[in-house]
């Protein structure tokens, strides 16, 4: 009598709480840092009752590894398109079940298809935001060290002659070998996507002549660092930089951050949303990314990190000074510039990431 009292009062407080015991909900997500606001995971969690525990990285290169090794326990993860189709091959991801994700109608036909290059069929996996790689800069401090400075070329942080007195006030780049070799590459006139030892020599030598100018390879810190006037140039991704330039705003202490799109070329890269293979709740995960592709949902996360979105549907929802500017959704005239680098197979992908660490450590 007394046993079963007790157990029906834990199965109530278990109800109760959501605790363990009811059939608590959980979805385990894996996405970049700084990519989303994080009330729309409140909201979800609010509305469907599942809990999300939500992890962050800021490399393909560790995601990839995650994967690989398998067992991550991640049921949500978003590569970038360009690293998909090897993780494809690898069997890392599972199908999307179509049937689930009636709001797949609200894509962007232009982003599925580019994707499409990555993701055949666009089987695996929802684009989630996609931007561009290129130069932030504190505005006041770029002017004063370098009056006539090349605000439109990978020359400002490509050339000693630039990086030399910039670094007085501070140069960091991505920690991406993926990001920082191609970048050098179109500097160079040369294929970003190549990985022939020849040329991706030659973007080691430029690297290494501009080296002791960068104080640090970091693919997140650089934020905050920008935006506290700590450095005054980064190599980095576009919302990234508008999110540095926004803090800076709102810490009002006069540091004001600008963006460019080198005129030389740089990188247009998708982050998608896929489901591991092994993942444990195959089916919260299909909820999640149907709930992201709804417009109002998709379009307050790309109002808060500011990066566009591959969803057509939320674009009314998108606030008019993020849609209407050309470094965020690039128009037609800044597209030209823009390129999607081919996939590296894993050779090619040795030869840069060797090229990389060369660089970096300074050997
Ligand atoms: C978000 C960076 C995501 C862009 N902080 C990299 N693909």
């Amino acid at each position: 009598m007394r046993h079963s009292a007790l157990t029906l009062g834990a199965a109530f407080l278990a109800l109760a709480t959501g605790g363990a015991g009811a059939q608590e909900r959980v979805l385990n997500v894996y996405n970049w840092s700084d990519y989303i606001d994080t009330s729309i995971i409140d909201d979800f969690t609010r509305e469907t009752g599942i809990r999300v525990v939500y992890d962050v990285y800021d490399s393909n290169e560790i995601l990839e590894t995650r994967l690989l090794a398998g067992g991550s326990g991640y049921d949500i993860v978003v590569p970038s398109a360009e690293y998909m189709l090897r993780q494809i091959e690898a069997g890392v991801f599972q199908k999307l079940d179509p049937s689930k994700l009636p709001n797949l109608a609200n894509m962007w036909p232009l982003v599925t298809e580019r994707v499409a290059a990555y993701d055949p069929g666009n089987a695996y996996s929802v684009n989630y935001m996609w931007g561009t790689t290129g130069v932030g800069y504190n505005i006041t401090k770029v002017q004063e060290l370098i009056p006539d400075a090349p605000l439109d070329s990978w020359a400002l942080v490509f050339d000693p002659k630039f990086a030399e007195p910039l670094s007085r006030c501070g140069i960091d780049m991505l920690d991406a070998p993926g990001e920082i070799i191609p970048a050098a590459l179109s500097y160079l006139g040369l294929d970003p996507s190549a990985t022939d030892s020849e040329s991706v020599g030659k973007a080691q030598e430029l690297l290494q002549k501009v080296r002791p100018f960068i104080r640090r390879f970091h693919s997140s810190e650089y934020i905050n660092a920008l935006a506290n006037g700590d450095i005054c140039v980064a190599v980095g991704f576009s919302g990234d930089v508008f999110q540095a330039r926004d803090r800076a705003a709102e810490a009002a202490r006069g540091v004001e951050i600008g963006y460019f799109i080198p005129q030389e070329g740089t990188m247009m890269w998708f982050d998608q949303m896929a489901i591991p293979a092994d993942a444990p709740h195959v089916e919260e995960a299909h909820e999640f990314i149907n709930y992201m592709m709804r417009p109002e949902v998709v379009a307050k996360a790309s109002n808060y990190v500011s990066y566009a979105n591959g969803n057509l549907a939320s674009q009314q929802f998108v606030n008019p000074d993020i849609l209407s500017d050309p470094a965020i959704y690039p128009d037609e005239e800044t597209l030209k510039s823009l390129y999607v680098k081919k996939p590296y197979d894993a050779r090619g992908q040795r030869t840069v990431t060797r090229a990389f660490t060369t660089v970096k450590t300074g050997q």
